[in-house]
């Protein structure tokens, strides 16, 4: 029982909100880094693990294959209670966490999908500028609905960090990236800094997602 995490994934990616959570349980992993999206050695690589050849995706201790973001969060969360990084099952704010822990991967994740490659969807170069664009202002709209419908205390669902803020915080340094984000969604915004400044997590961001140079966009 004492194997570590295995997580397959990238510096910038949706493996590093499943980093710092395994970080914060302090839990032992270690990191197959591969960037499917930047070389086809790379999707190769990681679709020996995942047949979606996405990251991230993780090897449990007991050998179990876990992909998906949020089940990974969700789960990880769940098996941990006494971090506290999810609300309770029979906690006033769980629905609303699953509810914002799906919408996530559903409303915005998927987008990366189309974008990163446009030419899965587009015909031609016109066509994939088309999708590029519309893409951004997609995700920048679905930010700014989830700003409007949640109440933050210190965190999104209460004063307690979640992997939930976790998740908000590394998705929202992606396309349109932070500068638009915190105009579209101005309670998130707060929260996301929050997370940003989590002492606990300061090597891991320097580490894993540096705030270096025009990070914010
Ligand atoms: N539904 C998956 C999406 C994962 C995903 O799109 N990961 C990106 C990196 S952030 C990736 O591997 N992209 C490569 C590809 O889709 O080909 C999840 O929530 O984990």
């Amino acid at each position: 029982m004492n194997q570590p995490y295995v997580v397959h994934g990238a510096a910038g990616s949706g493996s590093v909100p499943v980093e710092a959570t395994l970080t914060l349980l302090g839990l032992p992993y270690r990191v197959v880094e591969n960037a499917p999206w930047a070389s086809r050695a790379a999707a190769d690589a990681v679709g020996q693990i995942n047949r979606q050849r996405q990251v991230p995706a993780v090897i449990t201790p007991d050998g179990e294959l876990l992909t998906e973001s949020a089940a990974i969060l969700i789960h990880l969360a769940d098996r941990h209670p006494q971090a506290g990084l999810a609300p309770a099952i029979d906690a006033a704010e769980r629905a609303q966490f699953l509810r914002w822990m799906i919408y996530l991967p559903a409303q915005v994740y998927s987008m990366f999908w189309v974008r990163d490659d446009p030419s899965r969807l587009a015909a031609d170069p016109a066509a994939e500028q088309v999708i590029s664009e519309r893409t951004a202002q997609r995700i920048a709209d679905c930010w700014r609905m989830m700003d409007e419908q949640v109440a933050p205390s210190d965190y999104i669902l209460s004063d307690a960090l979640s992997v939930l803020d976790l998740y908000v915080a590394v998705m929202s340094r992606w396309t349109p990236r932070r500068k638009v984000f915190y105009q579209v969604a101005p309670k998130l915004a707060e929260v996301v800094r929050r997370v940003d400044a989590e002492p606990r997590l300061a090597a891991f961001w320097a580490e894993r997602m540096p705030f270096e140079g025009a990070w914010e966009g």
